[in-house]
C-alpha cells in the first residue's frame, strides 16, 4: 500500500496553518541553464457523492492533515469547506460537500445548497462512490441529479473509494455499471483509508487544474476559522459517541477561544440540543459523557493544533435552534429560504 502523497509531517497550526511547506520543492538550476519555465497552478476541486462515501477522509488524506471531520454515520459533514492540498507546483482547492441526499428539514436543504454550490464553482469534480456498498439506490439518485454532462461543465472524475474492503475482481464491474450510468472523463480506484491510489490520484489533479497564481499562502491547510473547526472536533465526537438521531438534532457553537501567552488555547463551546430530554442524554449520568466527549474532543484539538488546549463545553437544550437564523450564522452555515 502506498502511503497518501502530503504525509501529515507537518500538523495544522492555530489558524488552519501548516509550517515547513516550501523547503525542497525547486531543485536550483545549474548557473549555466536558463531556468525552465514553470508556471504555478491552481484550481478548484469538488469532492462530491452520497452520505458516507468517504470524502471528507480522502479529503483529509489529500492535504495530508486533518480538516475535515468523520464518522461513520451518514450526513456529519454539513457545510462546505476547502482543503488545501499542494503537489509540485499545483495548489489545490479541495471541496468538501455534504452528502447528497433527499432533504427534509431547513438544515437538510442547506447542506444540498452547499453541496451543489461546490460542485458548480469546480474546475474538477470527484464522484466518490463507496465501493464496499456499490450501486445502490443513494448513488443511482446521484447519478441521475449530475444529469447529462455538457461541454461547459467541469469534467466529472470518478473515484471508488473503500478499495481496500472488497475482492479486487469486484471492482472493474462495478466501475462499468457506474459509466454506463455517467461518461465519467477518468475513474480510479482508491482507499482514502490507506492511501492506496491516492499518489495517482492527486497528479492527474495536479495537471488538470488551470494555470495561475496560488489563492492561498502556502502554509495554509484550510480555509475554516480556527474557532469553527474547533466546533467542529467536538460536534465530531456528538457523532461518534452518541447514537440514533441525537448527533443530526445537535449543533456546536464556537463561544469563544482565547490563546494564553504560551500558545494554549482556552475553549469555551455550547452544544445545542432540542429537547431537555436530549440534554440529559449528552450529559449523562453524573456528567460522564459529556466528560467522555470533551475529553476526546479536547486531544483531537491538541493533536490538530500542536498546543494545550483547555476545553469547556455546556449543554443548552434550544428548541428550534434549526430554524434561527442568528443561530446559523453562530455555526457559520448559510441561510436558505
Ligand atoms: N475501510 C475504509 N473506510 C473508509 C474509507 N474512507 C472512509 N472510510 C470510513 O467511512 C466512514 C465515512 O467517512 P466520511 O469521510 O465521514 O464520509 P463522508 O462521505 O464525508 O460522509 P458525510 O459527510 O456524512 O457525507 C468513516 O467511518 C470512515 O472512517 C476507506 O477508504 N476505507
Ligand atoms: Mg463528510
Amino acid at each position: 500500500m502506498s502511503s497518501p502523497p502530503n504525509p501529515p509531517e507537518a500538523p495544522a497550526a492555530a489558524d488552519g496553518r501548516r509550517a515547513g511547506r516550501a523547503e525542497g520543492r525547486l531543485a536550483a538550476a545549474p548557473a549555466d541553464t536558463p531556468p525552465a519555465p514553470c508556471p504555478t497552478r491552481c484550481g478548484v476541486v469538488a469532492v462530491a457523492g452520497a452520505p458516507n462515501a468517504g470524502k471528507s477522509t480522502l479529503v483529509n488524506a489529500l492535504v495530508g492533515a486533518k480538516v475535515a471531520i468523520v464518522s461513520p454515520r451518514p450526513q456529519t459533514t454539513r457545510r462546505r469547506l476547502t482543503g488545501i492540498a499542494l503537489v509540485g507546483r499545483a495548489q489545490l482547492l479541495l471541496v468538501d460537500t455534504p452528502g447528497l441526499f433527499a432533504p427534509r428539514r431547513r438544515l437538510d436543504r442547506a447542506m444540498r445548497a452547499e453541496a451543489e454550490g461546490g460542485i458548480a464553482d469546480a474546475d474538477v469534480v470527484l464522484l466518490v462512490v463507496d465501493a464496499a456498498s456499490g450501486l445502490g439506490a443513494a448513488v443511482a439518485q446521484v447519478l441521475e441529479d449530475l444529469g447529462p454532462p455538457t461541454a461547459r461543465r467541469a469534467p466529472h472524475w470518478l473515484v471508488l473509494n473503500k478499495c481496500d474492503l472488497v475482492r479486487p475482481a469486484g471492482l472493474l464491474p462495478l466501475a462499468a455499471r457506474l459509466n454506463a450510468r455517467f461518461p465519467f472523463a477518468e475513474t480510479f480506484m482508491v482507499s482514502a483509508a490507506t492511501g492506496d491510489g491516492l499518489p495517482d490520484l492527486t497528479r492527474r489533479l495536479a495537471a488538470a487544474v488551470p494555470e495561475g497564481p496560488w489563492l492561498f499562502p502556502e502554509d495554509r491547510v484550510s480555509d475554516a476559522a480556527t474557532s469553527l473547526f474547533l466546533a467542529e472536533l467536538t460536534r465530531e465526537q456528538l457523532f461518534l459517541q452518541l447514537r440514533d438521531e441525537l448527533p443530526h438534532a445537535a449543533a456546536v457553537e464556537p463561544e469563544q477561544v482565547r490563546e494564553a501567552p504560551d500558545g494554549a488555547l482556552t475553549v469555551h463551546q455550547r452544544i445545542l440540543v432540542e429537547r431537555e430530554s436530549q440534554k440529559a442524554i449528552v450529559v449523562g449520568r453524573g456528567g460522564a459523557r459529556i466528560r467522555a466527549i470533551g475529553e476526546a474532543a479536547r486531544r483531537e484539538m491538541e493533536a490538530a493544533m500542536g498546543v494545550r488546549v483547555h476545553l469547556f463545553l455546556t449543554v443548552k437544550a434550544r428548541p428550534g435552534w434549526a430554524e434561527d437564523r442568528a443561530v446559523w450564522r453562530e455555526l457559520g452555515l448559510a441561510w436558505v429560504d
